[in-house]
């Protein structure tokens, strides 16, 4: 019976080892992602204001001019908080309206801390800068349409959710 002749307390030490082994190597592969994840949360956590991984793939950037969007289709994170960087390079006034969760422009002209996402300031004049941040529906394929108030017919897009 070559059983009987098997060295079993070696073997058992052997594997042993080897599981002490792949522990240790599973820990350590551990540690460095752990804290990889806390930086990467306080970070997004931290830069609001620009969200690079939520900016750059959407394009969250609006420039105004007489009467034209550069940017009439956005794509957004459903849930996510966005900022909307926004330039008017025009001469006239103008504003952005994002529609609420339900899809409808709730006023004629929005106001910054009204019942739909405006622009804050909510009139942009030659030259300003505004943002516009918002908390994006949870309800990935909806189709948000946003406009500038004072030149709804040329100036409109959508926020697709995604
Ligand atoms: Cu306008």
């Amino acid at each position: 019976m070559r059983l009987d002749r098997l060295p079993v307390g070696e073997a058992l030490v052997g594997f042993l080892a080897v599981v002490l082994i792949a522990t240790f190597l599973l820990a350590s592969r551990d540690l460095p992602g752990g804290s990889t994840a806390d930086a990467g949360a306080s970070a997004s956590a931290g830069a609001s204001a620009t969200p690079a991984g939520s900016t750059a793939p959407g394009g969250l950037e609006i420039t105004m001019t007489d009467n034209k969007f550069d940017n009439t289709e956005l794509t957004a994170a459903a849930g996510a908080t966005v900022t909307i960087n926004i330039k008017n390079s025009g001469t006239a006034v103008h504003n952005l309206h994002v529609a609420g969760a339900n899809g409808q422009f709730g006023a004629q002209y929005c106001t910054t801390n009204g019942a739909d996402p405006c622009s804050n300031p909510n009139r942009l004049a030659a030259g300003s800068t505004a943002t516009l941040s918002f908390t994006v529906p949870n309800t990935p394929g909806a189709k948000i349409p946003y406009r500038c108030d004072f030149h709804p017919a040329d100036m409109n897009g959508t926020i697709t959710v995604k």
